[in-house]
């Protein structure tokens, strides 16, 4: 059995997806960032950079005690080499799903991930990082245009790179971006979007909050999500 640490964002919904196609076993732990459920000493041992999400794998692969893994790009290569799915098995294959994982992880995660803080969470009126990062996630885009132009996924077959670069594609319109604006994209985002194993893992048991509206915070929600001050404290 594996427990899945989630909260039903792009990162979070990239393994339950995951989970869902390979037809795993999993429980899933409900994790409220707000309330700062991933800053406990508790969770940070399973994942010292008290981020989400994170799986723990009672049942691991090589046996033995169970294995906590973070960073999901971690967690869906670790899937992928124990379910024997989803990663390619010819060498040129696998190397382009590997690179394209890394490049969400690399890339165009982190840098839409900035766009969605300084668009939707920091304080108003900073119209650099904005458009620094909004340009950015555009750029990002057209990379992926141009890669689902000339091949029907980005490792040539359906692999994690997908899985990873899917729930971030979706979560364009929350800045104000549309894909209709990427034709290639489109047709991947909705031939992905209408898998089983997608829907399940997404809209079904753990919807996304994917509105473009400001959230409004209280000061310790904030410092929840974005203060991390306690992560100097030592663990107990
Ligand atoms: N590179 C990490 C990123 C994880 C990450 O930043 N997760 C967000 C949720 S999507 C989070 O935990 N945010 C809480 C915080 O920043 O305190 C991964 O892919 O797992």
């Amino acid at each position: 059995m594996i427990e899945l640490y989630f909260t039903p964002t792009p990162n979070g919904h990239k393994i339950s997806i995951m989970l869902e196609e390979i037809g795993a076993v999993y429980r899933l732990i409900k994790m409220d960032m707000l309330k700062g459920d991933h800053l406990t000493a508790q969770y940070r041992r399973i994942n010292p950079n008290a981020r989400l999400p994170a799986i723990v794998d009672h049942d691991p692969i090589g046996s033995g005690l169970p294995l906590p893994v973070f960073e999901s790009g971690a967690i869906l290569l670790y899937l992928a080499e124990k379910s024997g799915q989803l990663l390619p098995v010819d060498p040129r294959r696998r190397t382009q799903a590997q690179q394209w994982l890394m490049w969400q992880m690399a890339s165009f995660g982190p840098m839409q991930g900035q766009a969605h803080h300084f668009i939707r969470y920091a304080p108003e009126g900073q119209t650099y990082p904005v458009e620094r990062y909004r340009n950015e996630t555009i750029r990002l885009l057209h990379v992926l245009n141009g890669r689902l132009s000339d091949e029907p996924y980005l490792a040539g077959e359906y692999s994690i790179a997908d899985i990873a670069t899917w729930p971030w594609a979706r979560a364009v319109r929350a800045i104000g971006l549309a894909l209709d604006e990427y034709p290639a994209v489109s047709r991947w985002f909705e031939t992905i979007g209408n898998r089983p194993a997608v829907i399940a893992g997404t809209d079904v048991k753990n919807p996304a909050n994917l509105s473009s509206a400001r959230p409004i915070l209280t000061d310790e929600q904030w410092s929840n999500l974005f203060g991390q001050n306690m992560l100097s404290a030592p663990l107990r």
